[in-house]
């Protein structure tokens, strides 16, 4: 049997770096850890520092086959933060993978990318290409980060999968977390697809689970051997039993897309 891509994951110690890891060192992958701190116990493979630093990163990406890259900003914030972590710090990572070989990028984009999108009126899954439609400086700073990501993938031969993720938490939320949620479990199930060494190109897939109430397509993650096998539904009656009536459930941002501009959430 031949050994999977090892792997570095930025922003390993955020809510999805540490439910991800465990699960990805479960599978099979061995995992090295970037973030600007680490919880106790992170043992030898936890790199401490970020990922706007070329040297911590150049030493964070030795020897390893893929960069699951998670760290970051990941809600709305002031815009010199969002540019510096989130587009530069993208960049450094970008350039670093180029010079040192690292072929195989897994950026973590956001349905915040295109989250003044609304749900198509003729009943359609909305591709995961859909066109840039920012509902906030988070937001934009992920289409800046899935445009670097696609010119190092044409112009510097990355071979790169970039996720629009929707809700990945321990169960949705809300209303919208019904459509828009993507289990811990299906999320490892994608990265492990988008680092296989057939995976090759550029992609954007939208990281979603099987959900039954979904308006997003799931044919571009399953073009690259992504099968959620998770359902938001049986989280339904409880979620239905709280809404919110006001709650924005048409918009791909949702509640996002009604926040003041700059102001953290
Ligand atoms: P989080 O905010 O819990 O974790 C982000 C991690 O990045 C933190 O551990 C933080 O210390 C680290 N980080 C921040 N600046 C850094 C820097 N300069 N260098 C190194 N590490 C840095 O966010 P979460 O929920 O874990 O999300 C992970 C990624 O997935 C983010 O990029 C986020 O935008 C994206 N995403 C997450 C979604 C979700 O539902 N959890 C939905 C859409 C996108
Ligand atoms: C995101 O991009 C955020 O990082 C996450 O905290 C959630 O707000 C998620 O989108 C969402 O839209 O549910």
């Amino acid at each position: 049997m031949t050994d999977l891509p090892s792997l570095l994951v930025t922003g390993s110690a955020g809510g999805l770096g540490r439910e991800l890891v465990p699960r990805l060192r479960a599978a099979g992958h061995r995992v090295r850890c970037l973030d600007l701190q680490h919880p106790e116990g992170a043992g030898a493979e936890a790199v401490t520092g970020s990922v706007t630093d070329p040297q911590v990163v150049e030493a964070a990406l030795a020897g390893v086959d893929a960069v699951v890259h998670l760290g970051g900003i990941s809600r709305e914030a002031a815009w010199a933060d969002v540019l510096d972590t989130n587009v530069h710090g993208t960049w450094v990572l970008l350039d670093a993978c180029a010079r040192l070989g690292v072929g195989k990028v897994v950026f973590a984009s956001s349905n915040h990318a295109v989250g003044l999108t609304p749900r198509p009126a003729d009943g359609s899954a909305l591709p995961a290409d859909a066109e840039p439609r920012p509902d906030s400086y988070y937001g934009w700073s992920k289409t800046a980060g899935e445009s670097l990501c696609r010119l190092f993938a044409e112009r510097a031969g990355l071979d790169v999968v970039s996720v629009r993720i929707g809700s990945c938490f321990e169960r949705p939320g809300d209303v919208r977390g019904l459509a828009t949620w993507m289990s811990y479990d299906d999320c490892r199930r994608l990265v492990s697809a988008a680092v296989d060494p057939a995976v090759t190109g550029w992609h954007s897939v939208w990281g979603i689970s099987r959900n039954t109430r979904r308006w997003w397509s799931l044919a571009e993650g399953e073009a690259i051997g992504y099968h959620p096998q998770d359902d938001s539904e049986r989280f339904a009656e409880q979620v239905l039993a709280d809404a919110d009536p006001d709650e924005v459930v048409d918009l791909v941002g949702g509640s996002f897309t009604a926040n003041a501009l700059g102001r953290p959430n």
